[in-house]
């Protein structure tokens, strides 16, 4: 017998991968419903070659639903987040708005799974994307020589800010050739045929809160020594993220061994040959499930320095895979009990 799944948020970019995922991997389903806000409801969406017509989740009573997988951001989670744990059934948030709070467990699941068992309130926090592939390359290097400091410039895709953002990319570069002024509405500047140094809104240290996220993330899932200095930029990418990230550490790094624990990390795939295109793109990324390193190198400007490129699909384990993932381990761990 399987699980009674709710799905959250199921109109938009990450709730569509997250019923793509959980039917892909044959996670156990006995009944899923897909939720959304009272604008969305009666819409269609696919599970499998099933078609589920969307609910209210406004007035969705989560009584006997065993598991809830939230992404309809973070001021809805709010509500409907303890609501739904309240009512027993487990929730599994995508957005920021739980994340850092002290009783809700921050996880990936190749890095602190055994997190999942301090959960107390019923609700899981999945991390930001740009953090989850960041903390799964970086771990297996952490076990090998304790990272210090974490240095990190992103190039991030548009589907991070949901369909409305790969919609005004797709848009701006149509009008770009046909002569139409830029229509810019979900970022702060032009994103066809720019880079932006914007995702998030701005802090009181400059930093933006993308890049927040990034380093106290980082902290709770992998170690709270470890300081991160991140600078977030939007890249015109539809989808995948791509990170170069400059990491330092307490102990001597040896590349072969380096080279060694990344290729039998969990989660991550070394494709780092030293020749032309002999590295992982974002576009290559896309409907999979790897978190991809490449450009392996020595960092020779710092004692124990590293140096390398990292891309992963940000809808994919950058978020429902992620989640779907946690539900999974939970699953193995005996913590996500049956409600009917
Ligand atoms: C972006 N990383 O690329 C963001 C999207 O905290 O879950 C995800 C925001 C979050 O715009």
């Amino acid at each position: 017998m399987g699980y009674r799944v709710a799905v959250v948020g199921a109109t938009g970019a990450v709730g569509r991968e997250i019923l793509k995922t959980l039917h892909e991997r044959e996670f156990p389903v006995d009944d899923i419903v897909a939720l959304a806000s009272p604008r969305s409801t009666g819409r269609e969406v696919s599970f499998g070659d099933r078609t589920l017509k969307v609910q209210n989740l406004e007035t969705f009573d989560f009584t006997g639903w065993d598991v809830g997988l939230f992404s309809p951001g973070a001021s809805v989670s709010a509500i409907h987040g303890p609501r739904a744990a309240k009512a027993g059934c487990i929730v599994i948030d995508n957005t920021s708005q739980f994340r850092m709070e002290p009783d809700v467990p921050l996880v990936v699941p190749e890095v602190n799974p055994n997190d999942l068992k301090k959960a107390k309130r019923g609700i899981i926090a999945n991390p930001n994307c740009s953090t989850i592939q960041m903390v799964v390359a970086l771990k297996p290097l952490h076990d090998l020589f304790t990272l210090k400091r974490v240095i990190v410039a992103t190039y991030q895709a548009v589907a991070g800010a949901g369909t409305d953002g790969m919609h005004e990319l797709e848009q701006q570069t149509k009008g770009t050739f046909v002569g139409d002024p830029p229509v810019i509405e979900q970022f702060q500047k032009q994103i066809a045929f720019n880079c932006i140094p914007q995702i998030d809104r701005f802090m009181d240290d400059g930093a933006t809160k993308e890049e927040w996220k990034m380093a106290v993330e980082t902290k709770k899932i992998l170690d709270p020594d470890v300081s991160v200095i991140a600078t977030c930029v939007r890249v015109p990418v539809f989808i995948g993220h791509s990170e170069a990230i400059v990491a330092e550490f307490e102990e001597p790094v040896d590349l072969a061994r380096a080279r060694e624990a990344l290729r039998e990390a969990e989660g991550v795939v070394l494709l780092d040959k030293h020749e032309d295109g002999g590295y992982v793109t974002p576009i290559e990324c896309v409907g999979e499930d790897a978190t991809y390193v490449s450009r392996l190198r020595l960092d020779p400007t710092v004692p124990n320095g590293l140096a390398f490129w990292c891309v992963s699909d940000n809808l994919r384990k950058g978020a429902a895979l992620n989640a779907v993932q946690i539900a999974e381990t939970m699953i193995a761990l005996d913590l996500l009990p049956k409600r009917h």
